[in-house]
């Protein structure tokens, strides 16, 4: 018997912490005024956002994501952008990797294997740094230049709480250089 409430859920990659408090620092420096800033604790880039999951597809999703055999990767964010619709600003890769790019799109059809289609048309991969931004923010003074190493991805529980949206991890696994995949925990 399935008990659990649906979740929102998405699988992302999360730079490690020293980087994301640079990330910060920079963006502290460069935008001091933004009414809105993601908190740093909240700094992901989303590979494939899933939507409400009940149990069966949780199950599913983590049994399939398993036997993925996928390689590790080096990202550089050296780029930010704008989207004004949704007053998005954003740090990203100029040049994403094809590993990157390669992950999402596993991801994506795992996704859909799992009755949740994932639109990889937009996929456009960006750190959100902050949200609803108005009036649009000039270009940042300093550039950004962040190396990541990415040697593993997690799925995410997103919760809306009194004091603003906060993510959970739910399974991690690692990416590895040459073979494989290894799952890290499920909680
Ligand atoms: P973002 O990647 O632009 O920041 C959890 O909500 C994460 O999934 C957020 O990072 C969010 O936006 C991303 N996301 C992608 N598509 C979404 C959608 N249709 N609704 C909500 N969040 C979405």
């Amino acid at each position: 018997m399935y008990t659990l409430t649906p979740m929102r859920a998405f699988f992302a990659f999360k730079p490690k912490p020293e980087i994301c408090l640079n990330i910060e620092s920079w963006r502290r420096l460069n935008w001091p005024l933004l009414a809105r800033p993601v908190p740093v604790a909240n700094y992901h880039m989303t590979l494939a956002f899933l939507g409400d999951i009940n149990e069966p597809q949780l199950e599913a999703l983590i049994d399939k994501t398993s036997t993925l055999e996928l390689p590790s990767f080096k990202l550089t964010l050296d780029t930010t952008g704008f989207w004004s619709k949704t007053g998005i600003l954003w740090l990203g890769p100029s040049t994403p990797p094809a590993a990157l790019n390669q992950l999402a799109q596993a991801l994506g059809s795992v996704a859909s294997s799992c009755q949740l289609p994932v639109a990889r048309s937009q996929f456009k991969p960006h750190l959100t740094l902050a949200r609803r931004v108005n009036p649009p923010p000039g270009a940042p003074l300093q550039l950004p230049e962040f190396s990541c190493a990415c040697s593993s991805f997690a799925l995410f529980e997103s919760s809306q709480g009194k004091h603003g949206v906060s993510y959970h991890t739910v399974a991690e696994w690692a990416l590895h250089p040459s073979a494989g995949k290894r799952q890290l925990n499920q909680s």
